[in-house]
């Protein structure tokens, strides 16, 4: 039996391929895509996962647009990482499917209410506030709700601050409603996700598949590599979203040990950390767990079979708006 998910996302390059990823892979049924603000506007960030889609070939899934901003701060955008689009480097295609008329938030609830209890992960991998806004709007959602797998925070690394990583930072009010919410929670955070670098041998397999969608991978990855070697000196990017959708496919890839973790709001110097308790042993009632390991290998593995699977996805020769916009030039 697929594993039943919810994906709320920012694309965002690496948001981009976890929709890929999840599309691609029989162990996952895509029950909705969901946006929020982060990366880029919500404006901006719902038209790329509208893109994605259709270039991914998905027409039966319902995408809505969440929030606009955070719970209580401004927002700020990582257009330094991901360009003006929020999915610079690549030529995007005219969304082809429409947005569900519903705001994300309800669309999560009615989504996770209408399914068996114990049936769905949601999968945030981009700011928390819808799932927090979600939280608030309908608390039976916490019980119902196998669990959260999320890719934000760190236990050793920061990339917005030291010690804060942007997607808990972004809002550090709504990733603590989250994290206290009372159901589990792995955190997919910067210490995995620095692991899973799109090397150029990874690049290269990925290119040698020859489809639109793989070319497409191949060309985020090429402004992506840019962007993180000029603004964190990077010698390959971390693809960072694929890591949550990956630990629910196989956590023997993605490896998490259960740690109590608290989220930093009122910090002068730390806030948006994500405060992990080491000291073994895990307390009983500990609900919360960090993903530290990566099987690189089965990783990329899983994201290359996704891909083969995808294959030319929905960007067809015959597409004449997709030759317009120059996709299958
Ligand atoms: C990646 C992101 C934001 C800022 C930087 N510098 C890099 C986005 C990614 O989409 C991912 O979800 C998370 N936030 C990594 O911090
Ligand atoms: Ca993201």
């Amino acid at each position: 039996m697929p594993q039943k998910i919810i994906l709320d996302c920012d694309p965002g390059h690496d948001d981009a391929v976890a929709i890929l990823l999840a599309h691609g892979s029989p162990e996952i049924e895509l029950l909705a895509v969901t946006t929020v603000v982060g990366n880029q506007t919500l404006a901006k960030v719902t038209r790329n996962a509208l893109a994605v889609a259709r270039i991914a070939g998905i027409t039966d899934v319902p995408f809505a647009a969440g929030a606009d901003r955070p719970l209580v701060r401004t927002i700020e955008h990582a257009a330094d990482i991901h360009g003006e689009s929020g999915l610079d480097g690549p030529v995007l295609p005219e969304p082809s499917i429409e947005l569900d008329p519903r705001h994300a938030v309800d669309l999560i609830i009615d989504t996770v209410m209408a399914h068996q209890p114990g049936t769905i992960t949601l999968v945030p991998v981009g700011g928390l506030t819808n799932i927090a806004l979600a939280v608030r709007k309908e608390p039976r959602i916490v019980e119902r709700v196998q669990r959260v797998v999320l890719m934000g925070g760190g236990v050793h690394v920061g990339n917005m601050t030291p010690v804060a990583e942007f997607n808990i930072a972004i809002d550090p009010e709504a990733a603590q409603i989250v994290f206290t919410a009372g159901w589990d929670v792995v955190m997919v955070g910067l210490d995995l996700t620095h692991q899973a670098l799109a090397t150029p041998d990874v690049v290269a397999r990925i290119a040698a598949l020859g489809t639109g969608p793989a070319r497409f991978v191949d060309e985020l990855m090429g402004f992506f590599a840019d962007a993180y070697r000029d603004v964190q000196g990077f010698d390959a990017p971390p693809v960072h979203d694929p890591c949550a959708v990956a630990h629910v496919i196989d956590p023997t890839i993605v490896r998490a040990v259960r740690m109590p973790i608290a989220v930093e709001t009122t910090g002068t110097l730390t806030t948006g950390m994500t405060v992990a308790d080491l000291r073994a042993p895990a307390p009983e009632d500990c609900r919360t767990s960090a993903a530290l390991e990566l099987d690189r290998d089965r990783f990329w593995d899983l994201v290359v079979d996704a891909l083969e699977r995808i294959g030319e996805g929905g960007v067809g020769d015959a597409d004449p708006v997709a030759v317009a916009d120059g996709i299958d030039a």
